[in-house]
């Protein structure tokens, strides 16, 4: 692996001190409804959003390290999920349900695909260059409309990316219960080119990446595979995983990988990232809730 960027790793960082206080909220009774954090898949939306600035981006119910890798604005969104008025979307939308423009979550699962391909559809058809990008779990390969939407992404040649954060497990179904064959054999079904990532280095990400991504704006679709691991339940107590698998996700975390522990520069970058998230977190609690909020 090369040096790690020091840029890329707090942005990372960011995320992570994000979701584990957000764990912390929860536990905490601050935060309303339910949420699903990304501890453990930080490094694929940080290497995957800066081959792309130009994507409407398109995202689910794991949603925030999505987010916050384009943005950085955890104050927006912890507004946004603690249901506050500041919120990125007035507190209404919550965890899994954020928008603002070029950016888009649902927490209906594949719900948010053939809108990707829609976008991407107009994109082309009004020349404005540029493409959508689509975040999806290996679970929600289990939603038809993917297929129906990879099917017309391959023969109208739509300038579609779908990213798939392939973690083994869809809440408590492992996907080699409930998906025959590969995702890759998918896609090749459809004509459309898979790429296979496995490994959390950013620069190598970036770089396996980088031609493939540049064919989509051209209007050949892509479907890019990240091998990855859930480091924490799928949404607050629901881990049904095994001892050896949360052994074998924790030996894999980025977090672990690129030493951050015993790495001075990369250690100093968290403790900023806790003073600055600690900071957020006490504005956002006083903040008034919103003026939306059900009062029943
Ligand atoms: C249409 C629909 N069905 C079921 C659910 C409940 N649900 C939320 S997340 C999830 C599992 C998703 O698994 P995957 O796509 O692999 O993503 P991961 O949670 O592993 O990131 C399920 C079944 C939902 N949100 N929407």
């Amino acid at each position: 692996m090369t040096a790690p960027d020091l840029r890329d790793v707090e942005r990372m960082l960011a995320i992570r001190v994000f979701e584990e206080k957000l764990l912390e909220l929860f536990a905490a009774g601050k935060v309303p409804g339910t949420t699903h954090t990304c501890l453990g898949q930080e490094y694929i939306p940080v290497a995957v959003l800066d081959l792309v600035p130009d994507a409407d981006v398109f995202s689910n119910h794991r949603g925030h390290g999505h987010y916050l890798a384009r943005y950085d604005d955890p104050r927006g969104l912890l507004a946004e999920i603690l249901g506050k008025d500041e919120g990125i979307c007035r507190g209404v939308g919550g965890s899994q349900h954020v928008y603002r423009p070029g950016f888009m979550s649902t927490g209906v699962q594949g719900s948010g695909v053939p809108v990707a391909a829609g976008v991407a559809l107009s994109r082309k058809q009004r020349g404005t260059g540029g493409l959508s990008l689509c975040f999806v779990g290996d679970g929600t390969w289990g939603e038809g409309v993917l297929y129906e939407t990879l099917n017309i992404a391959a023969l109208w040649n739509l300038p579609l990316l779908m990213v798939v954060e392939n973690n083994g497990i869809a809440q408590t179904t492992p996907s080699a219960d409930a998906l025959a064959g590969t995702i890759g054999g998918r896609a090749a079904a459809f004509g459309i080119e898979h790429i296979l990532i496995d490994g959390c280095d950013v620069d190598a990400i970036r770089s396996a990446l980088a031609g493939p991504v540049a064919r989509v704006r051209s209007g050949e679709p892509l479907v890019v595979e990240f091998r990855t691991e859930r480091l924490g339940p799928h949404s607050k107590g629901d881990d049904t995983r095994d001892a050896q698998w949360r052994a074998r996700a924790a030996a894999a975390d980025w977090y672990a990988v690129y030493d951050v522990q015993g790495n001075e520069s990369f250690t100093a970058a968290e403790r900023r990232q806790r003073e600055r998230i600690d900071r957020v977190v006490a504005e956002v609690l006083a903040m008034e809730q919103s003026r939306w909020e059900h009062s029943a």
